[in-house]
């Protein structure tokens, strides 16, 4: 579809304006939103990503693209986000500590959402501290992690250790994600489910929570 390949040049080149106007075209041409989601938007973000590892782009040009990808998303969040009257269960989610990624969770809290979850989103940064005072708060069924960089993964485990030294590892399951995260990685930390994108977050906590449907 032409408009989407505009729509990702958009968001690489960093023009939020553009951007959203294109979201907004695609809709009314109802192009399906999970296809503008995927080869207009996510589709950028690996090219900016690519770029950035080749020495093309910079951290600004990375800035100004993730700010044109939210600027979409947001249109395209009502068409994501369903959300049944009844939650099926709360979920409590965040970027660990010392990450500041937040397009990726962004998504997942949608795809809950639109899940039937009742989302609590700590927002960045996330302490493992944060995480243990946010379950004790809120009470969650499940707990998700997020993290984009090989150096802020290892904050994961340190987040299942601290639901543990404060009593708290049984009352809550932990569904961990982002690029650099596998499932070998899940399980080696301890975690109780994995998924590698948003789609998959939303089957994942479903299965935790024992829903087949
Ligand atoms: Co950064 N960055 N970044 N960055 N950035 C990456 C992650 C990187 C892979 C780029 C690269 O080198 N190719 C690289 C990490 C390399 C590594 O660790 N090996 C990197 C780096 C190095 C950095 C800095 C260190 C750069 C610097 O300062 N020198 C710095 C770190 C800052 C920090 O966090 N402390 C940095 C900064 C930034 C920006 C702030 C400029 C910006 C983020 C803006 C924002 O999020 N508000 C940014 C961006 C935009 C990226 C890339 C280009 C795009 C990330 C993104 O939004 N993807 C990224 C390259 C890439 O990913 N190809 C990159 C789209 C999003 C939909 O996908 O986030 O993967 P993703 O989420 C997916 C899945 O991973 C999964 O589902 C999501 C939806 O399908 N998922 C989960 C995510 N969380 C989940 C949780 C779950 C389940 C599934 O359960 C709970």
């Amino acid at each position: 579809m032409r408009n989407l390949d505009d729509l990702r040049q958009s968001v690489i080149d960093g023009d939020m304006v553009r951007a959203q106007e294109l979201v907004e075209q695609a809709l009314s041409e109802k192009a399906p939103p999970d296809q503008i989601l995927k080869l207009g938007l996510i589709s950028a973000m690996e090219e900016v990503g690519r770029r950035f590892e080749c020495g093309e782009f910079f951290v600004p040009e990375m800035l100004v693209s993730a700010r044109a990808m939210k600027s979409g998303l947001a249109l395209l969040r009502p068409y994501l986000v369903k959300a049944k009257v009844e939650p099926v269960g709360k979920v409590v989610i965040g970027t660990v500590q010392g990450d500041l990624h937040d397009i990726g969770k962004n998504l997942v809290g949608m795809m809950l959402e639109g899940a039937g979850f009742e989302v609590v989103d700590l927002g960045t940064d996330v302490s493992a501290e944060k995480y243990v005072a946010a379950v004790r708060d809120h009470h969650p069924h499940l707990l998700g992690c997020s993290a984009l960089i090989t150096t802020t993964m290892p904050h994961m485990q340190e987040v299942i250790q601290a639901l543990i030294q404060a009593g708290l590892r049984q009352q809550v399951k932990v569904m961990v994600g982002g690029a650099p995260v596998t499932e070998k990685y899940a399980a080696e930390i301890g975690a109780d489910g994995y998924a590698q994108d948003a789609a998959a977050a939303a089957l994942c906590a479903k299965q935790l929570m024992g829903i087949t449907e």
